[in-house]
């Protein structure tokens, strides 16, 4: 064996060496080949006397075996370091996929209209929808806001170009479902209308032009202010926890009588106002078809964006529309 270790360390270098399937392959045929050293030695074997021959042909194919492995080895190897190089290559990172297509959510004004929806649902009412494009009679007349009356003027109206002028508008509150509502349903009325209105109002850190609110309606029999103040102030405990209180300060709507504006008590001992609110009034009854005499009762609506951003101490309420998602992610 010892007159061939050094093939067989010579073999082992060259395999060892190959960096590819083709060097490999030639450094394979120059040892194992037909030209061989050992190819060469077989051929020989022929001329050997008989006694020594199988010994002689043992000892080649050891050698050749030896040599064989050698390669077959390297040939794995280099086979593994091609597949790593593709495997790396092609791999995608999954992880980073899953960053990118982060979960999203509600938005923080559904999120609220949903909850306050439930608020109100436990407490009775169901909810009622109305169009968000309103012709006059709806957002002023049946709620005894003639056109020559001035509160006109404090809803500052987006009126829209189609039929007489200033007859269709977009509604500037959601008090028109309450005329819908009575209009197409006999009382007992337990109602909520969440939606969008709009007004000419401009944008700052208290105002959208196009923000929502929740209007409520109850019609029914023997209903007084005490109704309404024990409703708002379930609500209020409802929504924002038993440490909230509410108030009720003398206010005026042309459609409530009487009116008030209503507070809720923030964590310094201030008040914040959040709506309005009073006794349907009875001209607004007759203008549905009800009759005032036999049924009574109350009505309020208030902005949810103000609301959202009370609850969550927001101090500029255009951040809810800027649609800024390192805003929106945290809530
Ligand atoms: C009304 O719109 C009455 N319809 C409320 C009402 C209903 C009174 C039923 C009586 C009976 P007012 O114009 O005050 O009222 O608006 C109510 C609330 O909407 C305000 O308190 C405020 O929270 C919200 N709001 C009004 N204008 C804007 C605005 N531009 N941006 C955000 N919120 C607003």
């Amino acid at each position: 064996m010892s007159e061939y270790q050094k093939l067989i360390d010579e073999a082992q270098s060259a395999a060892e060496s190959s960096q590819n399937a083709e060097e490999l392959g030639s450094a394979r045929s120059k040892f194992l080949g037909k030209k061989s050293q050992l190819s060469e030695a077989k051929k020989e074997l022929g001329k050997l006397e008989e006694r020594d021959r199988a010994a002689a042909g043992k000892e080649l194919n050891e050698v050749r075996k030896l040599i064989e492995k050698a390669f077959e080895q390297r040939e794995v190897h280099l086979q593994e370091e091609a597949w790593n190089l593709q495997f790396e290559s092609e791999r995608i990172d999954l992880s980073e996929r899953l960053e990118s297509l982060r979960r999203g959510h509600l938005h923080l004004i559904t999120q609220a209209r949903d909850h306050l929806e439930d608020v109100f649902v436990g407490m009775g009412f169901t909810v009622a929808e109305g169009p968000e494009v309103e012709t006059a009679w709806y957002n002023f007349e049946a709620l005894n806001i003639p056109d020559w009356h001035p509160a006109r003027g404090n809803f500052d109206t987006i009126f829209v170009n189609l039929g007489s002028p200033e007859e269709v508008m977009l509604r500037s509150h959601t008090s028109p479902v309450q005329v819908r509502t009575m209009e197409n349903h006999q009382p007992p009325i337990y109602i909520v209308a969440p939606g969008r209105t709009f007004r000419t109002d401009n944008a700052d850190a208290t105002h959208l032009p196009a923000f929502n609110q929740i209007e409520g309606l109850v019609i029914d029999k023997g209903i007084t202010m005490g109704d309404l103040a024990g409703t708002i102030d379930s609500f209020v405990q409802a929504f924002f926890g038993t440490e909230v209180k509410s108030r009720l300060r003398p206010s005026y709507f042309p459609f409530t009588e009487p009116s008030a504006e209503f507070d809720i008590s923030r964590p310094d001992g201030s008040w914040l106002e959040l709506g309005g609110c009073g006794m349907v009034h009875p001209n607004v009854l007759s203008n549905c078809g009800i009759d005032s005499e036999e049924w009574q009762g109350f009505a309020f609506g208030f902005g949810i964006d103000r609301l959202v951003a009370m609850r969550y101490q927001l101090d500029d309420i255009r951040e809810l529309v800027v649609n800024d998602a390192r805003f929106l992610r945290q809530f």
